[in-house]
């Protein structure tokens, strides 16, 4: 018994569990760093129970030198148990000595033993409550899922194991996510189905913080930490700058993965934070057929504060076998005013958070991006009108002007489409730059378009749209539009795709209104301060929603299929919802009436069916009439 490693980890479970709430995780130093065991000391157990005064020679001999005999362990087991400390020889040394004695019935190192707890680097992880609440910020002490006990376990998903991330896309370049991408074929981290290409750069945010959630990287000194700290994220961007998205575009990414998963590519689960209240039956049964490829399906349950199981929300409530539908909880363990629930028909809670932005809201990565000197370009009209050009077609009056504004209460010049006036109907006029802005050898990076813009247009019928040209202005793509917006300012972001980082990118605007006689009762828009420049690639943003919550779930996904790696996706799911808190809160609003507990999910325990058949969790059977999501951020489908 000289060799440490012959001990197994879960000798220490057993002395470790009582002082896991008593004692500060700022103890627990990161793996990797800590000594395995005391130096110069020894725990030895000598045949019968004289050999006291013998020890406590041997220990005299050295200066500093110490014998430690345990009387009532010596007097019931019939052999002196004592901790020797033998300082100016190795451990190594002093387990050789005592081995060779014959009187020595056993010699083990003096083994550090580790909390069943482990606390990454990342300077923010204090403020990550989900993860490890210790009633920071005025929450409860334990209400989250286990993370830091969990990471003792595991804190890393298998390289092959990949997790599609189906939302707004990734900020690809973000310090604390850059190294969990996945990379197919080309170095392409996923697709777009907003843009049409494969750079699934993020627009909004959304996407960004819900992948942080599940693997920012752990420990590495920056930011957060994801609930896996390594694993694999595809972007798969079906929701726009805005976070609208279409059915038809949620039909091409379940096609996209399902492709990727035929020709090999591990995924085992896609977050889905997002929803509608309309179902459509194509894409529940492609998220069906995702499921018999093995690939669990993690759905927000909406954020309407309504009951699923009479008002549904898709996907969450598709009912399928492959779907776990995830509420939001708060610090408190309290089910979240806003977060959908159904005893029937959403599974499982999980840290969403308050609203408000405050430290009750769950931080996670992000992407910005505010236009300024210095950029790639930059123009905030307060020189004129040198870099632009206006235009109209037909019988519009072309009356694009800079005018005197205010934002913010502070005065700045502005493009404004019909100055001092309500605009005109059947207008058609443009305003576009009038030189080229150089983009080439930038591809890899992120690349952004920003601008302040303040719209009043009417909803639905007239419309400004951005435009981006490759080419000089020779032709233009229509990249986002814009109706409606309540005359108030608003900062814009969207990305520059790959097709446009060319030598002469230009951007330019569409004005157009139709023939509708509401003309007197909007002022249009005004434009201001317009960049080109790269994304913030060191974000970070506090929001609220079961958005949220269910990125959580995904996360744990990966790691439990990394921990269990020949379970089935069933198993995995079955795992995971039987190894919930119960928490009496949502005892009598959700299936399992819990909140995700990782570390329990990653237990070997007999209480935890691996088959897929144990537990109470049979939602197949759920008969579910069909019913989104987002509250906060209104990530609704438009139809
Ligand atoms: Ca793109
Ligand atoms: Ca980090
Ligand atoms: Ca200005
Ligand atoms: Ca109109």
């Amino acid at each position: 018994m000289r060799n440490a490693s012959f001990f197994p980890r879960s000798r220490y479970i057993l002395l470790c569990l009582w002082v896991l709430f008593f004692i500060s995780p700022a103890h627990a130093a990161p793996e990797g760093e800590r000594a395995r065991f005391v130096p110069g000391e020894v725990i030895v157990t000598y045949r019968g129970t004289g050999a006291e005064e013998a020890l406590h020679l041997r220990a005299s001999s050295a200066e500093g030198g110490s014998a430690r005999v345990f009387g009532a362990l010596s007097s019931a087991s019939g052999n002196t148990v004592a901790v020797l400390r033998i300082p100016g020889k190795s451990t190594e040394e002093l387990l050789e000595e005592f081995a060779a004695d014959p009187n020595v019935l056993d010699v083990s190192p003096n083994y550090i033993i580790s909390l069943l707890m482990r606390t990454p680097n990342d300077p923010r992880f204090s403020e990550q409550w989900g993860l490890y609440n210790t009633g920071q910020s005025g929450g409860s002490g334990g209400a989250d899922i286990s993370a830091a006990r969990a990471w003792d376990v595991r804190t890393d998903a298998l390289a092959d194991r990949v997790i599609a991330v189906l939302d707004t896309g990734i900020a690809k370049n973000h310090e604390d996510l850059r190294a969990n991408l996945w990379s197919g074929p080309g170095g392409s981290h996923g697709y777009d189905f907003v843009q049409n290409d494969d750079d699934p750069e993020d627009d909004h945010g959304h996407g960004t913080h819900v992948a942080g959630i599940i693997g920012a990287v752990g420990n590495n000194g920056r930011g957060i930490a994801g609930v896996a700290w390594n694993v694999k994220l595809m972007a798969v961007k079906m929701l726009d700058a805005d976070g609208y998205g279409t059915s038809a575009q949620e039909l091409a990414a379940y096609n996209w993965v399902l492709a990727r998963k035929q020709a090999g590519v591990n995924i085992v689960a896609i977050n889905a934070s997002f929803g509608d209240s309309s179902p459509v039956q194509a894409n529940k049964n492609a998220i069906e057929t995702l499921g018999r490829n093995g690939i669990l399906f993690i759905a927000a349950a909406g954020n309407d504060g309504r009951n699923s199981d009479s008002s549904p929300l898709y996907p969450a409530s598709y009912g399928l076998a492959n779907i776990i539908s995830v509420a939001a909880t708060d610090k408190n363990d309290r089910l979240t005013s806003y977060s959908n629930y159904g005893r029937n028909t959403v599974h499982l809670g999980a840290p969403g958070g308050d609203t408000g932005g405050g430290a009750g809201a769950i931080l996670s990565t992000w992407t910005s991006y505010t236009p300024g000197p210095g950029d790639i370009f930059f123009d905030d009209m307060e020189q004129g009108k040198g870099n632009w050009i206006t235009s109209a077609e037909g019988s519009s009056q072309n009356l694009w002007d800079i005018i005197d504004t205010t934002r913010s209460g502070v005065p700045t010049k502005a493009w404004s489409d019909s100055p001092g006036r309500h605009y005109p109907h059947n207008q058609r006029t443009f305003l576009r730059l009038n030189r080229d802005i150089n983009l080439s050898g930038t591809s890899g990076e992120s690349i952004m378009f920003g601008m302040q813009v303040r719209l009043d247009l009417e909803a639905g019928s007239d419309f400004l749209v951005l435009q981006f040209s490759p080419d000089g202005g020779a032709t233009w793509r229509d990249m986002h539009s814009f109706t409606g917006g309540g005359d108030k300012w608003k900062a814009f972001i969207t990305s520059v795709p790959p097709a446009f980082r060319t030598s002469r990118f230009r951007f330019g605007f569409r004005f157009e209104s139709d023939s509708s006689n509401l003309i007197f009762r909007y002022a249009g828009v005004q434009i201001d301060d317009t960049g080109i420049g790269r994304a913030n690639a060191s974000s970070y943003n506090r929001i609220a929603g079961t958005s949220m919550a269910t990125p959580f779930v995904t996360g744990a996904t990966a790691l439990v299929a990394s921990h269990f790696p020949n379970g089935s996706a069933a198993a995995i799911r079955s795992r995971l919802l039987n190894s919930v808190d119960k928490v009496d809160a949502l005892s009598d609003k959700l299936i399992t009436g819990g909140r995700l507990n990782l570390y329990k999910a990653l237990q070997t325990g007999s209480d935890i069916g691996d088959d897929g058949t144990s537990g109470g969790c049979m939602l197949s059977s759920t008969p579910f009439s069909l019913v989104l999501l987002l509250p906060l951020l209104g990530l609704t489908r438009r139809k």
